[in-house]
């Protein structure tokens, strides 16, 4: 891992040239410097989820360490998703500059960042989550080359972190490209996903999480994925009979902020901003590692509503890695040569942690 670093906080990075001195996000309606009454920033954070999920409860640790760092000078609103309207609602907001702080996830975000599809290709991050966390915090390829298409678009990503393994629930048991033949899956925004189901046999159909409980229940669609988290969380098991560790994925989420309003910070707030998300690893990391586990054990011991757990052998998992292969070239061919350099780095970047050839 020598030649890698964390590129996102190196403190050449963060410096902007030109960047301006007058604090902005919300500041002169807080008052600005008028004479230490009040935050000179007051930004909004919004996430995709609800209290007691990963991303609310990470954003409102996050918003806790700023105003602390800042001795007050940075006040951070927290929203949880729903008021503000859906995924791709919010991240508008944030392009726009409406909303200064989000998580957005690649699979909302990939109509603006088409390359952030990248982590909709199944098996492709370790299921090690310890390992995927290394490689987002150390990729170049996602840490330079895929950030910049993020910058882009006017979006500046702070940090890429994982929310957990993802795994499959369905109506109907899923253990092999069979039992995916007609399975309507449901998925986020992104093409890649309907492809990377499709390799399996499956339809894939775009839905907001709000509507999804309904859809499953209804059986609108068979089946979706998520970190076991959400998955109890969100109460998708008490509709589903059936869930799979399949390990498939990890959930990337991103900690992003609008780019002009990163940009136009001064430099010592960009500090703080960069300290912050920095001590944010481990705590994001700890917070999705102990949900993950304890709700994996409320699903198996919830009575009312059982659901019948199962991990893939390693034979099966294979079958859906050879699957699943061929979606990297569909990806490289769609998405031009700049996608492709950086799913070649990425894989470089991968195996360097994991140690095996891609
Ligand atoms: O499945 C989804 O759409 C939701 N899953 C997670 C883990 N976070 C937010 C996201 O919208």
């Amino acid at each position: 891992m020598e030649n890698l670093k964390r590129r996102l906080m190196l403190p050449g990075f963060a410096l902007v040239a030109g960047a301006a001195l007058t604090a902005c996000g919300g500041d002169e309606e807080a008052g600005g410097d008028n004479g230490g009454d009040g935050p000179e920033y007051e930004w909004d954070f919004i996430t995709e989820e609800t209290p007691g999920q990963v991303q609310y409860e990470y954003a409102q640790e996050y918003a806790d360490l700023l105003n602390e760092k800042s001795d007050g000078r940075i006040e951070v609103d927290v929203f949880e998703f729903g008021g503000l309207g859906s995924e791709v609602d919010q991240l508008e907001q944030l392009q726009a500059g409406g909303v200064e702080l989000g998580i957005v996830s690649p699979g909302f975000v990939s109509t603006l960042v088409e390359e952030a599809q990248i982590f909709s290709l199944h098996y492709l991050l370790p299921d090690d989550q310890e390992q995927t966390q290394e490689i987002l915090n150390e990729s170049e390829a996602v840490n330079e080359m895929l950030a910049e298409k993020y910058v882009e678009q006017g979006l500046q990503p702070l940090s890429f972190w994982t929310e957990g393994a993802m795994q499959w629930t369905g109506s109907s048991q899923l253990r092999s490209s069979e039992d995916f033949e007609g399975f309507l899956m449901r998925t986020q925004e992104s093409p890649l996903m309907i492809e990377s189901y499709g390799a399996y046999g499956a339809d894939a159909t775009p839905l907001s999480w709000e509507e999804l409980y309904g859809g499953l229940q209804q059986g609108q669609v068979d089946g979706q994925e998520n970190p076991i988290f959400f998955i109890e969380d969100a109460s998708f098991h008490e509709v589903q009979d059936h869930m799979t560790i399949s390990n498939h994925n990890s959930y990337v989420a991103v900690t992003t902020m609008n780019q002009n309003i990163y940009e136009e910070l001064p430099e010592d707030i960009q500090e703080i901003v960069h300290e912050t998300t920095e001590e944010m690893r481990d705590i994001g990391f700890d917070l999705q590692d102990e949900l993950n586990e304890e709700r994996l054990e409320m699903i198996e011991e919830d009575e009312e509503n059982p659901t019948e757990v199962y991990e893939l052998t390693d034979e099966e998992i294979e079958e859906f890695q050879d699957l699943a292969r061929p979606v990297r070239d569909f990806f490289r061919e769609e998405e031009g040569e700049e996608a492709a350099e950086i799913l070649d780095q990425l894989e470089e970047d991968i195996a360097e942690v994991t140690g095996e050839e891609e």
